[in-house]
């Protein structure tokens, strides 16, 4: 990495350019912002995509660097380059070297997917997944704590944990039974059998499967969307959800009380009821 902590040489942001002229130079991730949006495409194809350290760092630094940039990037696009979105932990990484030390398994998850994890399922930005090819282990993790989960028709995905005698990590046993109930998250856990793009739909796991060829666009079509709207209320909505699942019906209703007291606050929430009663189209600033 050429700037010590992080391979980022990030010109002209506050320098006098634009947004769109801002460029992220990273080695394994690549970061483009166009139209109000993000897209960052992990791209370590040799290896699926797989997660290193390196990768990691870049991630969480690209991901607080478009956090901070709020109301300029006001939605993000998760993918992957190449046949894959992400082969999970970089195997290679974890190999025990010849004197036989060998990583601390629970260290590794510690320093760098309960960061990563946390930062994406807090992100003050809607996601977007567009999940193009096999999302494997943390890989699959990772498509599922996003927001919208898009598959594209030749994705799957592989809960490979229990192939290599681990537990899922990375957030795995908190995501995958929400969405899809205990037993089949079992079932997935243990079988560690690939579950194909109409299947994950059917269960739940994605919102919407496309063609291979039209992943791109849809992803982009939606980012744009989420990215004119009210993202206040859009992180304000993914944290009731949240929350919800370990909360009683009575103390939800207050907690969404509570977030409208917050967002009733809102410009956007002066501009939507406004434009409602002008009857034209609102314009949403994200704020
Ligand atoms: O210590 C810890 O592990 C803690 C962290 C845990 C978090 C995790 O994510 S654990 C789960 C780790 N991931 C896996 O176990 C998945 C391993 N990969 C696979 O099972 C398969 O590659 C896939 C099912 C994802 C795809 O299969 P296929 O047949 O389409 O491709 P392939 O031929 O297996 O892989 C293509 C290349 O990518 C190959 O390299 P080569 O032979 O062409 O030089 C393969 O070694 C490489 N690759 C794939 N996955 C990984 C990887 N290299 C490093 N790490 C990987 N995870």
């Amino acid at each position: 990495m050429t700037d010590r902590s992080v391979n980022l040489r990030r010109c002209g942001f506050g320098g006098g350019k634009t947004l769109e002229e801002t460029v992220f130079n990273y080695e394994n991730i690549e970061v483009s912002i166009q139209e109000g949006y993000a897209e960052v495409v992990l791209s370590r194809e040799k290896s699926l995509n797989s997660l290193n350290t390196e990768t990691h760092k870049e991630l969480l630094h690209c991901l607080a660097t478009l956090e901070g940039m709020r109301e300029g990037v006001r939605a993000l696009i998760l993918t992957g380059r190449g046949r894959a979105f992400c082969a999970g932990q970089d195997l290679e990484e974890v190999k025990p070297d010849p004197n036989g030390r060998q990583i601390r398994v629970g260290d590794l998850v510690r320093s760098n997917y309960v960061p990563l994890m946390q930062k994406v399922k807090d992100l003050q930005i809607p996601t977007v997944c567009a999940v193009n090819g096999v999302a494997a282990g943390a890989g699959a993790s990772l498509a599922l704590a996003c927001d919208v989960i898009i598959a594209a028709k030749s994705a799957r995905f592989l809960q490979a944990f229990s192939k290599i005698g681990l537990t899922p990590d990375s957030g795995g046993t908190w995501l995958l039974p929400r969405l899809v109930g205990r037993a089949r998250a079992l079932d997935q856990f243990f079988t560690a059998e690939a579950v194909d793009s109409s299947r994950a739909f059917e269960l739940g796991m994605v919102s919407r499967v496309v063609e291979d060829e039209r992943l791109t666009e849809e992803s982009r079509t939606v980012a744009r969307q989420l990215a004119k709207g009210p993202t206040m209320a859009y992180i304000a909505t993914r944290r009731a959800v949240d929350l919800g699942y370990s909360m009683s019906f009575s103390d939800s209703l207050i907690m969404e009380s509570l977030l409208q007291d917050h967002l009733g606050e809102s410009y956007d929430y002066r501009e939507g009821v406004a434009a409602f009663l002008e009857k034209r189209p609102a314009r949403f600033e994200g704020r």
